[in-house]
């Protein structure tokens, strides 16, 4: 009897601690908060007691997508519904998908092929509530990977400072894993950056309102360098004795000429003018590696995830999506 009343009163104990959680380096956190945003202390501090550490992201984190070979990523993406619904949602929000080409600069397929990949056109925006992913990402980052602690803590910093401006309830907000918001899909930082008031209420609202998303999304690619209705990437052909070197040196972002790629032993296939800017990149198919030429408008999406997996189902996708609605 006295061994079940020791044992209530624990699981009480244990649960009162879970209700307020005092997270490693909180404190230290709240008073940056302070001292460098001008938040007050004592909010910053509650919020975060009431934010909670979860196991699933950690373990979410250790996993990415990314990690896959490129034979086995493009499926997750490339479905008829996925390109369907990519028609539809054109279709539903043409005028705004229009404005937003215009606007910023960027080909319509690009804004929805975005979209499709990160939320499958809002359909799983994510149910983490952000505080807790950032809050579990800032203070118990995953030992056996690269370290990106630092990475989310100044994210939950800025999604505190975004919660300020926009007026947004920061222990409600839901997001993904990694605490990315919205049909968009945005990271604090990029909310505060990038996100627009397209449909001119006063407020950015990536939720919500499909003219800002759409409008976000475009801004997003526009400011990083977007050029309209130029290339994104090009299958290479690769001459015998072609430098290898290139393709794990040349990164993604675009350094040398086609001229001076195609010296290197890469031509894509593609008639592009010799004086582009361009890399060359190789992707694991299931029956040996492909590589191919990326441009500038790749580089791009890549600045969206830094995947160069990510930036070709972006692509693709945008392909067959274009192809469908009947450009
Ligand atoms: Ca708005």
């Amino acid at each position: 009897m006295l061994k079940r009343v020791l044992m209530l009163a624990l699981v009480s104990i244990l649960s009162a601690s879970c209700m307020a959680q005092q997270h490693p380096g909180a404190e230290e956190f709240a008073a940056r908060a302070a001292e460098e945003y001008g938040l007050d202390p004592a909010e910053v501090t509650a919020l975060l007691e009431g934010a909670r550490f979860k196991q699933s992201i950690v373990d979410a984190m250790t996993r990415p997508a990314e990690g896959k070979d490129w034979h086995e990523y493009r499926p997750i993406f490339l479905t008829e519904k996925r390109i369907d619904g990519g028609v539809e949602f054109w279709r539903e929000n043409e005028a705004l998908i229009n404005q937003a080409s215009d606007r910023f600069g960027v080909d319509p397929e690009y804004i929805v092929s975005i979209i499709g990949v990160e939320t499958f056109y809002g359909r799983i925006t994510g149910r983490y509530r952000v505080l807790d992913a950032l809050t579990t990402l800032s203070f118990y980052y995953p030992s056996e990977i690269r370290d990106r602690s630092g990475f989310f803590s100044k994210e939950l910093m800025n999604f505190l400072v975004l919660g300020q401006k926009e007026g947004l309830p920061l222990d409600q907000v839901e997001g993904s894993y990694a605490g990315a918001m919205g049909l968009g899909q945005f990271m604090p930082s990029s909310y505060l950056e990038y996100a627009v008031d397209m449909d001119g209420d006063g407020r950015r609202d990536l939720w919500n309102s499909l003219a800002d998303v759409i409008g976000s999304v475009a801004n997003y690619l526009h400011r990083h360098g977007w050029q309209a209705e130029q290339p994104v990437t090009s299958r290479a052909r690769v001459a015998e004795g072609a430098d290898m070197e290139r393709v794990s040196r040349s990164k993604l972002k675009p350094e040398l000429t086609l001229a001076e790629l195609a010296e290197a032993g890469f031509t894509p296939v593609d008639d592009i003018a010799s004086d582009t800017p361009a890399a060359v990149t190789r992707l694991v198919e299931e029956d040996g590696d492909s590589f191919w030429v990326t441009f500038k408008n790749f580089y791009v999406i890549t600045r969206y995830n830094r995947s160069p997996l990510y930036a070709m189902a972006v692509h693709d996708l945008a392909d067959a999506i274009a192809q469908a609605h009947g450009e």
